[in-house]
């Protein structure tokens, strides 16, 4: 190499030492889609103030459910549990407590050198596509330590934050072939028709979608049908004290334009009454959604495991 050559070379390292700044604690995948496994790999790209890291932390954040560590050679890993706010669907169950922080200490990782501490957990249902999950975590090292749990507030770019939380893009939710793209119906676009599945001999069956309404006109959901149903109603659940009952949503549910309504275990929620059949998970049942102004669209429901805090006919109607 001869000096001129050498000259170049010492201004890109200097260019890029100047974006090393950048190299905050990250995540190595940067996207995931509802109802799949995430494997969370935590990078580390330096320590703090020119000194070696002995601790990182982190936060799994709610709606991120069955959160398990890979132990690390040279570091102890300790994990602290606690309960969800709500409970989510897990597989053919639902799961409401698990690990809400994953803890590396005893090692030592110099200022120099990168590591990655890498957890698994599973991304639920609870986020809509397009949102994303932050995952905080606290670096500490021999002298100082970093709080990587700034969020960017609504319309403001992670780029602006000293420590930014590392985050995770929530992608279309992937389901059976059929329901994997939207429907669009006018100016509605309806993702992810699904519905729970029932014990033998069960009567009702909660059915959930998701429908953006991307015009400037509002809708509302007023019904629909389902292939194993005598008939479907739009419900709404609400506290009474220390019992929720539901209820018929008179008039329908209002989607305002620019809004997206979740229909989702312990909100909203097509119940679908008189039940011909047992719904296994794995099947898929045609159907419809009614709207007020786009009227009937065929959808495709899939049928998801059996959420244990639904109890087996428990359904406490108030007609
Ligand atoms: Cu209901």
């Amino acid at each position: 190499m001869n000096a001129i050559n050498r000259g170049a070379l010492t201004a890109i390292l200097v260019t890029m030492s100047a974006t090393h700044s950048l190299a905050h604690a990250v995540l190595d995948r940067k996207e995931a889609s509802p109802n799949t496994s995430y494997r969370g790999v935590v990078q580390v790209t330096h320590g703090c103030e020119g000194t070696a890291t002995t601790r990182v932390s982190v936060t799994i954040p709610e709606g991120v459910v069955g959160a398990k560590p890979m132990p690390k050679p040279g570091w102890q890993v300790t994990s602290t549990k606690g309960a969800y706010a709500m409970a989510y669907p897990y597989y053919h169950g639902a799961i409401s407590e698990g690990v809400k922080t994953i803890t590396w200490t005893g090692g030592s990782l110099p200022d120099d050198q990168v590591d990655e501490f890498t957890f698994f957990a599973r991304i639920s249902d609870a986020f809509a596509p397009g949102e994303t999950v932050y995952f905080p975590v606290e670096q500490d090292c021999e002298k100082g330590g970093y709080r990587w749990s700034e969020i960017p507030s609504a319309g403001t770019s992670a780029h602006a934050l000293k420590q930014p939380a590392p985050g995770v893009r929530i992608a279309a939710a992937q389901t059976g072939a059929p329901t994997a793209r939207a429907v669009k119906a006018g100016a509605l676009s309806i993702q992810t028709p699904w519905v729970r599945a029932t014990p033998g001999g069960a009567k009702v069956a909660g059915g959930y979608v998701t429908v953006s309404n991307t015009g400037t006109e509002p809708d509302r959901l007023i019904g629909g049908t389902f292939a194993q149903a005598g008939r479907v109603e739009v419900h709404a659940m609400s506290m009474d004290g220390t019992i929720m009952k539901m209820a018929p949503v008179e008039s329908g549910l209002a989607i305002k334009p620019g809004e997206t309504v979740k229909l989702a275990p312990g909100g909203y929620h097509m119940m679908l009454m008189d039940l011909r059949a047992q719904l296994k998970p794995g099947e898929t049942v045609p159907g419809t959604l009614t709207f007020e102004k786009a009227g009937t669209v065929p959808v495709t429901f899939t049928v998801e495991a059996i959420a244990a805090q639904v109890p087996a006919g428990g359904h406490d109607h108030q007609h």
